[in-house]
């Protein structure tokens, strides 16, 4: 199955943190690493204290279900020493689930395409680079998704 991940850091090195989780994901047995994003900057949203992010966006190929691609993300999460704080708050990493493949989930541990990710600037940026042509299963084409909102906040980083 193919299936999209975005990765976020505002912590404790952020471009490292989200290279070491490439590198979890790319080593295991499970799933290959298609293809990764540039690095966007942007600061938090709704104007939360913290450092900016970094953000990006990968493709990947996986025998995982959903639900095991997201215990498999958070073991990931875990293993850089994320502590759940504030819902919004500053992280080391996170890796929320885009898209996998054509589904449409709704469940209580895992909503996909991932309920956000068409409000912001810092996915939908990442996703267009690597995949312009793509189209979201309810939600139809990025491009015009991405033409909805402001994304003149969000750049291109290193
Ligand atoms: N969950 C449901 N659907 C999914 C999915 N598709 N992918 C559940 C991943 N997880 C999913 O997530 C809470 C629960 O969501 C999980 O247990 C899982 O069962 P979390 O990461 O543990 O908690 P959270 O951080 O409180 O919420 P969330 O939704 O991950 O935070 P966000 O929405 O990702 O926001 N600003 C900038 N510029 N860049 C950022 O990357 N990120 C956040 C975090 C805030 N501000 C940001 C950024
Ligand atoms: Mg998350």
């Amino acid at each position: 199955m193919l299936a999209y991940i975005g990765l976020g850091s505002n912590l404790k090195g952020p471009r490292k943190q989200i290279e070491k989780a490439l590198r979890a994901l790319s080593e295991a047995k499970e799933t290959t690493l298609l293809s990764v994003s540039s690095f966007y900057q942007s600061k938090p949203l709704l104007d939360m204290p913290g450092p900016n992010y970094l953000n990006v966006v990968c493709k990947i190929e996986t025998d995982l279900s959903a639900l095991d691609l997201l215990n498999f993300c958070q073991e990931i999460e875990n293993n850089q020493y994320r502590v759940r704080e504030v819902k919004w708050g500053s992280r080391t990493i996170d890796l929320d689930i885009l898209l996998y493949g054509d589904q449409v989930l709704a469940t209580k541990r895992l909503t996909i395409p991932h309920p956000e990710m068409i409000n912001r600037a810092f996915v939908l940026l990442p996703l267009f680079e690597i995949e312009p042509g793509l189209k979201l299963p309810l939600l139809g084409p990025l491009k015009g998704l991405l033409e909805r909102i402001e994304s003149s906040d969000v750049e291109k980083y290193g």
